[in-house]
């Protein structure tokens, strides 16, 4: 099965499962599992050992847990659950089409495709435009160039239907997969199917962007596979990005190019718009927007991805923002958690958002003010909440305000120079957190660590250090 389909069960994953507490497993939860690993780990079955029933789940989680970099324990637990529910694809990332093959791609660089019908979501000019942007994308970086036909059999045939559609890979209504398509091959090769249960929408971040989809699912109909960069179009979890904005990320630059070469016509002095490089975590010189607690966990935020760190886990998993909150913004200033009040504050600009682990309060965004800070303040660098005294701190570059919690009020005397509160801090605060007691400020890529109560520096870290790098 070359097909692509994109699980949709993010409303799922947040109704059912607190986050990120391990909670046992539901019998739903199960049987999801079981069919997630048959559909995506099916291939783990064909090493040469005979294995008993226990001993497979425990490869295949094993595997799965793998590929997405999360804690390696051979078990089902809360974590790979979440991950088991997320939107993605459904083409298998360990299995006989993991990767597509060696030579398994066009053999000619002029393709021609087809849409065949059309989704009563979307004007017919719209998805017109989707599906040739998204072929554009490719066509950008490679020889590969298209030409639409309106009759005949083209390369790549492109069709909305649903349930039973024509082949053996019949649809699952609304909220399941979402599109699949084939890779480089005569007849159904290279085809891409869409799901017409779903909500396809031009731009919207309300139901899934066709362009995106389509952008995704044409990569397989060129010949590629899964990436494991969380950046990366070719990743199997869809997320929201604007359209309007998208530009391929580095990754599956290479990927295509490794089958087609480069784009012979481009214009080599005109610079071209580059995605950012998905952020590594043993980068020495790395500046994070903003760190912090959730529920035990810590939260290392930068760009369009956030590392998350688990106390028992040995390495930090990378995500995008937009995988979990879809709603948040990516380049957030700062984020702080308050533990009594089960709520995590994500600032960016004049607004605020409360998080309540996967879901976003009602009535949020609001503006800076309702944290207390004053009128003139429209932006912060960096926030953290000291249990100790109760205050939360925000800092503004070289200066902080504290805030009262209980009394909800501004502390009197504040902003007050950040040296005043942190001895020997003296370039600006570029994010906070408190763990185990103790007070962490970074300034770029420095990072210190603080007694705040005796107002006492005791080390001079760098920023990898909890990034278990
Ligand atoms: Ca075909
Ligand atoms: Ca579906
Ligand atoms: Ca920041
Ligand atoms: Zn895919
Ligand atoms: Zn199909």
């Amino acid at each position: 099965m070359r097909s692509c389909h994109l699980l949709v069960l993010l409303s799922l994953a947040a109704a059912t499962l607190s986050f990120p507490a391990s909670t046992s497993v539901s019998r739903d939860d199960e049987d999801l599992a079981k069919k997630y690993l048959d559909r995506f780990y099916s291939s783990t079955e064909k090493t040469g050992r005979s294995f008993n029933k226990a001993d497979m789940e425990k490869v295949r989680i094993t595997e799965m847990q793998k590929f997405f970099k999360l804690n390696i324990t051979g078990v089902l637990n809360s974590e790979t659950l979440q991950m088991m529910k997320k939107p993605r694809c459904g083409v298998p990332d360990v299995g006989h089409y993991s990767v597509f093959g060696e030579g398994l791609k066009w053999q000619t660089n002029k393709l021609t495709y087809r849409i065949e019908n059309y989704t009563p979501d979307m004007s017919t000019s719209e998805v017109d435009n989707a599906i040739e942007r998204a072929l554009q994308v490719w066509e950008q970086v490679t020889p590969l160039r298209f030409t639409r036909i309106n009759s005949g059999i083209a390369d790549i045939m492109i069709s909305f239907g649903s349930r039973d559609h024509g082949d053996f890979y019949p649809f699952d209504g609304p909220d399941g997969t979402l599109a699949h398509a084939f890779a480089p091959s005569t007849g159904i090769g290279g085809d891409a199917h869409f799901d017409d249960d779903e909500s396809f929408t031009f731009q919207s971040s309300n139901g899934y962007v066709l362009f995106l989809v389509a952008a995704h699912e044409f990569g397989h109909s060129l010949g590629l596979s899964h990436s494991e960069d969380p950046g990366a179009l070719m990743y199997p979890v869809y997320s929201y990005t604007d359209p309007s904005r998208f530009v391929l990320p580095n990754d599956d630059v290479r990927g295509i190019q490794s089958l087609y070469g480069p784009n012979p016509d481009v214009d080599h002095e005109k610079p071209k718009p580059t995605q950012t490089p998905t952020p590594s975590a043993c980068d020495r010189k790395l500046v994070l927007d903003a760190v912090t607690t959730l529920r035990g966990e810590m939260f290392f935020f930068k760009g369009r991805f956030f590392w998350r760190n688990y106390p028992q886990s040995n390495k930090a998993e990378q995500n995008l923002v937009k995988n979990y909150w879809p709603e948040l913004p990516d380049n957030i200033d700062a984020a702080y958690e308050n533990e009594e009040k089960d709520r995590v504050f994500i600032f960016k600009g004049d607004k605020v958002w409360a998080l309540n682990g996967y879901d976003i309060e009602t009535g949020y965004p609001k503006s800076l003010s309702s944290m207390g800070l004053p009128q003139n303040v429209n932006k912060i660098s960096a926030a953290l909440y000291d249990q100790n005294s109760g205050k939360s701190l925000f800092f503004v570059d070289k200066y902080f305000y504290s805030y009262d919690e209980a009394r909800k009020t501004m502390d009197k005397g504040y902003p007050k120079l950040v040296e005043k509160g942190f001895p020997g801090m003296r370039g600006p605060v570029t994010a906070a957190v408190q763990k185990g007691g103790y007070t962490y400020l970074y300034s770029g890529p420095d990072m210190y660590e603080y007694d705040y109560t005796a107002r006492r520096q005791l080390r001079r870290l760098n920023v990898n250090y909890f990034l278990q790098c």
